[in-house]
């Protein structure tokens, strides 16, 4: 019976196990957003994954809404992830970009020559953002004009492609969390009266148009995405996130994706706190390869993999804390917990400094 131990084939990637690290963001990039030899050291540290996902990472200066969030957009951060990529296939693991725009989750304080963040629609997100000089209310973002999506659309490929160039063994497309295609996707934050707005079919448009792209340009055995159907993070909402998510993933299936990855609930949030939906439906509905993530300790993963919920499960903070989780788990040893007074800051504290397991 298939179990985390099970080796796994997602397209073109051979996953040894099906243990597979969260996309965690971590902000030690450095004043540049360039990737460090710290964060390559962390990456090398937890190999033993079937399948590492990366932070999400900016395709563009305007995708940026936090410090330290390393870009694939400048010669510099393609050779930092150059190195990030080499420890982790010196160490015998596999690693995807997570590619990433934040839309209207930023401020001009962070966007290039001050410009207001772009979304869907000129709807401001409830609460505050990190500046660098404390925390700021979010504004009210420029609505996208239609004639500049095929110029993001390509945007995205080019971010695919360098991150070949830098040496990944696949990307996922970060439409997840209320960031940029999470905006164009949900009505709460897309209002718009052209093909990009108005019907799920329309709000998903750029999404698929984006996948396209990217698999395009590198190849659908090596493209993923990142789906999470009832976040409320970042201030979202939906009418009928069941009926969107059944259209996107039915939309995905032609596509020949080597993963889809779907967050349940919310990010952080306890089982309890989750809305409702029916993720299989989705399972059923969608023919390729599921991850599902979010809160899963070993037991609860097992159970999901034997009863045919998915075919892998994502770790975010058991990974984190364990860069020998795999073998842990092999073992039934004990598990280290989180630091998260750390998560977001630190350099080597919390990060590169929890124990393996001795011998
Ligand atoms: C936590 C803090 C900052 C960003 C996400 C990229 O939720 C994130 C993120 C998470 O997808």
């Amino acid at each position: 019976m298939t179990d985390l131990f099970t080796p796994a084939r997602f397209g073109a990637l051979e996953l040894p196990n099906r243990i597979v690290m969260s996309s965690l963001t971590r902000n030690r990039a450095d004043a540049g957003n360039v990737p460090t030899p710290l964060m390559a050291e962390y990456y090398r540290q937890r190999a033993s994954a079937g399948l590492i996902l990366t932070e999400a990472s900016p395709i563009c200066a305007a995708g940026h809404g936090y410090p330290r969030t390393p870009g694939i957009h400048t010669p510099e951060q393609i050779a930092g992830w150059k190195q990030v990529t080499a420890a982790v296939h010196d160490a015998g693991g596999r690693i995807a970009l997570q590619l990433w725009h934040v839309g209207r989750i930023s401020h001009p304080d962070l966007q290039p020559g001050g410009a207001l963040p772009v979304a869907p629609s000129a709807i401001r997100p409830a609460g505050q953002v990190f500046t660098g000089v404390g925390m700021q209310d979010y504004v009210t973002p420029r609505a996208l004009e239609t004639h500049e999506l095929s110029g993001l659309v390509a945007t995205y490929a080019q971010a695919a492609h360098d991150a070949m160039e830098a040496g990944f063994d696949g990307v996922e497309v970060h439409a997840g969390n209320g960031y940029l295609l999470d905006q164009f996707l949900r009505s709460s934050t897309n209002r718009r009266t052209d093909a990009y707005g108005g019907s799920q079919a329309n709000r998903a448009r750029l999404l698929l148009e984006v996948m396209a792209a990217v698999c395009e340009a590198v190849g659908s055995d090596r493209v993923g995405v990142r789906l999470s159907p009832v976040t409320t993070f970042n201030d979202l909402a939906d009418d009928d996130p069941q009926g969107m998510f059944e259209y996107v993933v039915a939309q995905m299936n032609p596509l020949g994706l080597a993963f889809l990855d779907i967050l349940q609930g919310t990010g952080g949030a306890p089982h309890e706190a989750w809305v409702p939906f029916d993720y299989a439906r989705l399972r059923a509905l969608y023919r390729g390869n599921l991850i599902l993530n979010n809160g899963y300790d070993f037991a609860s993963a097992q159970l999901a993999l034997q009863g045919g919920e998915a075919d892998a499960i994502a770790f975010g903070r058991l990974l984190l804390a364990n860069p020998d989780l795999v073998e842990r788990f092999r073992r039934g040893a004990p598990l280290n917990a989180p630091d998260y007074e750390r998560l977001y800051t630190g350099e080597e504290k919390g990060y590169t400094d929890y124990p393996f397991l001795a011998g």
